[in-house]
């Protein structure tokens, strides 16, 4: 049986042969290991997919295959420089797109998209609209992309309903004894039950059309050019599927219009920043370029509110099941994030009015 440090050595070796100069953890994402590994020529990224929470890997690379060509082609055609605008998965020394190692952990390797940062809390208002753009453009370019050819990561990933179902169920299996110390956070998504549906009725009645989305639009999976500043390549494609646009837009205000980090505890601290709101709701409109129908500009504020409430309930769920999605760096971390979350999902229900004259402002 090999050790951690073997496992990754044979890694190495698969890809980059004896050119290792170092190899070291990188960045912070919730879900894959990620490594930054330098070579005499080049750095790269290496990540260990998250097999857990992607079971298929093989339909993952497929995935992240055709939507990085499709990016390419299109930034190719719009006469714009293509070489930092997506990422590039590069081969294996015998020419796969991953390798599945000999314990069965899956890998892959991109480029390192050199000349950029990452930022995990927003700066300033106009990075914020940068940002937006950057994801509304990105539902532009995947407008014409063939859905059918996508295969579905995750079920259900943004189905809100079931995410509340999930969260009840592990309620009742209450696995690690953790459920008495969390009854005001169930009660607080139990009253939540039935605007948990907006989004999945509105669909079924025809008001918002599914799209290919990104799904995580997280501040820190857009990568900003250091000396510029503008947005250079929106990363973490693992969840580009079918989604609502809203939830696009949505999933990036929780993370980035909150007053405080994602895991802040002093609740006092997490708040929803308007002016932020507006900065990316300008941008997003922008970015998808009059795509988006009335009653999609009309849902945003919804989208804010629904993917806030419901990743509260996903880190619920992921504390009461023992931890075993999201990675944790403490043992509350998950139930302080699921608290933070419905902190500030209160903040915007009490600036839904705000949120939605801002929208019809801009509209
Ligand atoms: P996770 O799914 O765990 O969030 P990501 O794919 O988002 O993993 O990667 C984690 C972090 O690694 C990103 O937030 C970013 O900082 C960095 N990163 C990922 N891919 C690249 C890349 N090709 N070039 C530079 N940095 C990258
Ligand atoms: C995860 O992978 P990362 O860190 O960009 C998660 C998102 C959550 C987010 C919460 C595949 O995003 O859905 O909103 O954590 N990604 C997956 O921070 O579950
Ligand atoms: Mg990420």
């Amino acid at each position: 049986m090999k050790n951690g440090q073997q496992q990754m050595q044979e890694v190495l070796t698969t890809y980059f042969g004896d050119g290792v100069r170092s190899c070291e953890p990188y960045g912070n994402g919730h879900i894959n290991d990620t490594y930054l590994v330098t070579t005499a020529e080049k750095r790269y990224i290496l990540q260990r997919m998250n097999t857990v929470v992607f079971p298929k890997p093989e339909e993952l690379m497929q995935n992240i295959l055709g939507v990085t060509d499709h990016i390419r082609k299109k930034v190719t055609e719009a006469g714009l420089p293509s070489d930092r605008a997506t990422l590039t998965v590069v081969a294996t020394r015998d020419g796969k797109d991953f390798y599945r190692d000999s314990t069965d952990g899956y890998w892959r390797v991109y480029d390192f998209v050199e000349g950029t940062v990452a930022r995990d809390a927003v700066e300033n208002a106009e990075d914020f609209y940068i940002c937006a753009k950057a994801f509304g453009e990105f539902q532009q370019y995947m407008a014409d992309y063939p859905a059918e050819q996508l295969f579905e990561t995750i079920r259900d990933f943004h189905n809100t309903p079931k995410r509340y179902e999930n969260l009840m169920n592990a309620v009742a299996r209450d696995r690690c004894g953790r459920v008495s110390s969390v009854h005001r956070e169930i009660l607080f998504a139990r009253a939540r039950e039935c605007f948990c549906h907006t989004l999945e009725d509105a669909h079924l009645c025809d008001r918002i059309p599914l799209r290919v989305t990104h799904n995580d639009t997280k501040l820190n999976n857009i990568l900003f050019d250091a000396q510029t500043g503008a947005a250079t390549c929106v990363i973490d494609l693992d969840t580009v599927m079918p989604g609502y646009s809203v939830n696009d837009f949505g999933d990036s205000i929780r993370f980035g219009a909150n007053t405080a980090a994602e895991d802040e505890t002093d609740l006092s601290r997490v708040s929803l920043d308007l002016t932020l709101f507006e900065a990316y709701a300008r941008g997003f409109l922008e970015g998808c370029g009059g795509r988006l129908t009335e009653t999609e500009i009309e849902m945003l504020p919804v989208g804010a509110v629904m993917m806030t409430l419901e990743c509260g309930m996903r880190f619920l769920t992921d504390y009461l099941e023992g931890d075993v999605y999201f990675k944790i760096h403490r043992p509350t971390h998950n139930l302080d994030r699921a608290r933070n979350q419905f902190a500030l999902v209160v903040d915007m229900e009490r600036k839904m009015s705000k949120m939605k004259a801002i929208v019809r402002k801009l509209k």
